[in-house]
């Protein structure tokens, strides 16, 4: 058993359908650490980003609408970093089969997902599916401060003229 951190993304008709403290719930069963949570407005970058290994799919174009929210007039996501033993296969367990039809009925995907007459999964979560992924992907969605573990190294850097805003 080792010890891992795995990104998990509620999705736009997670949040629309206010399924946000039930999928924590569920999510909860698996006794790991949640140690990043934020609320994200997804960007065409982002998404392009995040899915690019599927970009040549013929679900793409839908993909990228359902992530960024253009699906659901909703544009947040939950992202969310857990960390613990084997939280990988854990967190993909609870959270179900790709294709909702094919899910375990009682898992998050099968218990909330559809599929749409586009012929596109709308599974309710994402969940990364092996270390490398779960690496690749929290360093896309995280910045190390957001994290409140040193999961990977970190490089200090000087931004000049950097612009940003603060509260007024
Ligand atoms: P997962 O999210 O289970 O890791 P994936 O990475 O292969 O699955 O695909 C990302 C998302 O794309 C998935 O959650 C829903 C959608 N998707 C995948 N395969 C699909 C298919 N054959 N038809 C429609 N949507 C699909
Ligand atoms: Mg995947």
């Amino acid at each position: 058993m080792k010890e891992e951190a795995t990104l998990v993304i509620i999705k736009p008709d997670g949040l629309k359908k206010s399924l946000t403290g039930n999928i924590l719930s569920r999510l909860s069963e698996t006794k790991l650490k949640i140690i990043g949570a934020k609320i994200v407005k997804v960007n065409e970058e982002l998404a392009a980003k995040h899915y690019s290994h599927l970009k040549d799919q013929p679900f793409y174009p839908e993909l990228i609408k359902y992530i960024t929210g253009k699906l659901h007039g909703e544009n947040r996501v939950m992202a969310l970093v857990y960390w613990g033993k084997d939280a990988i296969v854990k967190v993909r367990q609870i959270c179900g089969a790709t294709n909702p039809e094919e899910a375990d009925p009682v898992s998050i995907r099968g218990a909330y997902g559809r599929i749409l007459t586009t012929g596109l999964y709308e599974n309710v979560v994402h969940a990364s599916s092996d270390p490398s992924e779960a690496e690749r992907e929290i360093k896309l969605w995280f910045e190390p401060e957001e994290i409140v573990y040193p999961l990977f190294p970190t490089k200090e850097v000087i931004y000049q003229n950097y612009k940003k805003f603060v509260w007024e």
